[in-house]
């Protein structure tokens, strides 16, 4: 495994990389938390594109320029509403992290930053989405080198703790 993963504590759009993840929702409209950071630190031309995509499904991603952010690229991708486990939201988590990945593959980025998606607004409890986040994460590694350096951007030291210890435990090396 080429690839660096790698964890930090802050603000996303801070963050130096060719491409951010961004928590949406169907509309791709924009929103709150990481959505409404995302938008407001690009500037207005963000959403002028997000109106010409038609929206995306749940576990699916659409990709934009990034605009005023440092990164040349966002990848809108909308997790599953937290509903109790039982309309596939685990399946729907994972084919965010796998379906960005490819978008990122496909326009040769080769940083990439991830923000924790689904746990806030969309209630998916943080235990499992960091697994999921993980092993997807680790399948991709192990079939493509093209991404150098994966970044998880966490907002509180909890999430930001849960996801160093994962790493740890999934890819048994110390961040
Ligand atoms: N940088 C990094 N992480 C952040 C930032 C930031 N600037 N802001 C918030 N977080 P959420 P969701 C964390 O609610 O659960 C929006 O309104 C936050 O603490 O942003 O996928 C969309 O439009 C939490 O840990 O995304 C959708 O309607 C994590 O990012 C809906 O929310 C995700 O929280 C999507 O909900």
């Amino acid at each position: 495994m080429k690839t660096k993963i790698k964890i930090f504590k802050g603000d996303i759009t801070n963050i130096h990389v060719e491409a951010i993840v961004n928590a949406a929702n169907n509309t791709l409209l924009g929103g709150a938390g990481v959505d409404g950071a995302i938008h407001r630190a690009a500037g207005p031309k963000l959403l002028e594109e997000c109106k010409k995509l038609g929206g995306c499904n749940t576990g699916e991603a659409k990709i934009t320029k990034g605009y005023n952010l440092n990164a040349k690229f966002v990848i809108h991708t909308v997790g599953p509403v937290w509903y109790g486990g039982k309309n596939n939201e685990e399946e729907l988590l994972a084919s965010c992290y796998r379906n960005s990945l490819e978008l990122a593959e496909k326009a040769d980025v080769r940083t990439i930053a991830f923000p924790s998606i689904s746990t806030g607004a969309y209630r998916f409890p943080i235990e499992k989405a960091v697994n999921i986040a993980m092993c997807e994460i680790k399948k991709f590694v192990e079939k493509n080198d093209t991404i150098e350096e994966i970044i998880f951007v966490l907002f509180s030291e909890k999430d930001y703790l849960l996801y160093k210890n994962k790493v740890k435990e999934i890819f048994g090396f110390e961040i």
